[in-house]
């Protein structure tokens, strides 16, 4: 039996305007949050001892982190380096770069040679060596469409023909790994992809698009013996048999993880009886507290009193309250910052309720012309929420619309007046893919 520890999604050096600079270290506290919780990870993967460590993908929030993130990240995995205990870095979509090859921001432990330590760039199997013995981990890293696509290939193909063809392309690919693995070695598939069963959160704006997701048929097979993933931030087992396992982020990375566990996974694997078990940890919590004080006659005091319990203490909090314009001098904002104190970061959002036509983005006027990205831009100005990918929902934004052509973008007459072109269609699959 080989014992390893499966974490996925650190995403370290997001979230930072839930935090606040610590006088003492000069770092932003979520930083020093995510630290620690990576730190946790690696106590555990030291103590029991595990015989491998599989992380499954997304180290950053992109490709060039700074390079005191980066340290921080290093520091950590460094010391399964010296414990040699063999590690396997996957790479997620975060730590690609958008032009170019590879996994810049991973690829660096290859370079340097760290001793047990393999860096999954690409489609390939690795016998790791383990103190129990061989274990055979084949990585499938974030596949972006030229990775599997050419343009030829692709033309004159439907989005969900496109589609269809890349899941015949990664099934021949991984098939030819599996024809090449020894059936009395251990067998970890360990994969950054959005899996056909997976579900979201309901409010994940991301997940609205269809993306180029994997089948589980392809992972489900009886050759493999975990099936290690990564990408998605909410933990959960998609097959007992073989497990096939998001392990979830480390950390809430906003506040659309609000109610999810956050944790590892600690598998015993073995040829056919692999068991498995997810370890919660201590992570800090986020509050969302929401009040319609529209009706009240002292909108402050049931404010001050919505705001009246424990739930918010160290947490990272947002209040969220709808008024009426009429009622806005009878606030007192000093106050509620006060008995927020206890509270580890706060957005205070008043959302004025309107007695006429209810204008959601009152920046937008009435009766102008909407340029797309312009609404998108007033829109994310006021999404807290998104705050930390809003430059990436821009970017990805701004890709669709400069695609040539792109008159199934036009709002508001065209939208889903005709088929996209293929090029379109896999533009906009990897843009939506890009985001998570
Ligand atoms: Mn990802």
């Amino acid at each position: 039996m080989i014992k390893l520890l499966h974490l996925s999604d650190i995403h370290m050096g997001s979230g930072f305007s839930h935090g606040r600079i610590n006088p003492e270290t000069g770092l932003n506290s979520r930083l020093e949050d995510f630290v620690e919780t990576l730190g946790r990870c690696i106590d555990r993967a030291l103590s029991e001892p595990v015989d491998l460590v599989l992380f499954g993908g997304d180290a950053f929030p992109d490709a060039t982190p700074p390079p005191y993130v980066q340290e921080a990240f290093a520091n950590q995995f460094r010391r399964l380096a010296d414990a040699q205990i063999p590690t396997v870095l996957l790479v997620g979509n975060h730590d690609q770069h958008s032009q170019g090859q590879g996994g810049a921001s991973l690829c660096i432990y290859r370079t340097l040679g760290v001793p047990g330590f393999v860096v999954g760039d690409r489609l390939d199997t690795h016998v790791v060596q383990t103190r129990k013995g061989p274990v055979q981990v084949i990585t499938l890293p974030w596949l972006t469409r030229s990775t599997l696509l050419t343009r030829p290939a692709a033309e004159g193909l439907s989005m969900t023909e496109v589609n269809q063809w890349l899941g015949d392309r990664l099934r021949l690919a991984l098939e030819g790994e599996i024809r090449r693995l020894d059936a009395d070695i251990p067998t970890v598939l360990l994969a950054h992809a959005m899996v056909d069963t997976a579900s979201y959160g309901a409010e994940r704006f991301l997940a609205v698009g269809k993306g180029f997701t994997v089948p589980i048929s392809l992972l489900a097979r009886p050759c493999f013996d975990y099936v290690a993933l990564g990408h998605v931030h909410r933990h959960q087992v998609l097959c007992d048999q073989p497990p096939i396992v998001y392990p979830g982020s480390i950390e809430r990375v906003d506040f659309s993880e609000e109610k999810e566990d956050k944790g590892f996974v600690l598998v015993e694997l073995e040829r056919e009886r692999t068991t498995f078990e997810f370890c919660p940890l201590p992570v800090r919590r986020f509050c969302t507290i929401e009040v319609d004080v529209s009706e009240a006659d002292d909108p402050q005091a049931e404010l001050l009193q919505a705001l009246s319990h424990d739930r918010i203490q160290d947490a990272v909090v947002r209040l969220i309250y709808h008024l009426r314009s009429s009622q806005l001098d009878q606030i007192d904002s000093t106050a509620l910052q006060a008995a927020l104190t206890a509270a580890h970061s706060v957005t205070i959002r008043p959302e004025l309720i309107s007695q006429l036509t209810r204008s959601r983005l009152p920046e937008l006027g009435l009766g102008n012309q909407l340029d797309p990205l312009e609404a998108l831009r007033t829109y994310l100005t006021n999404r807290d929420d998104l705050r930390d990918i809003a430059t990436d929902i821009l970017e990805a934004a701004q890709g669709l619309v400069s695609v040539e052509g792109h008159a199934w973008l036009n709002l508001p007459n065209s939208v889903g007046a005709s088929e996209p072109t293929q090029e379109q269609a896999i533009e906009s699959q990897n843009t939506q893919l890009r985001l998570l």
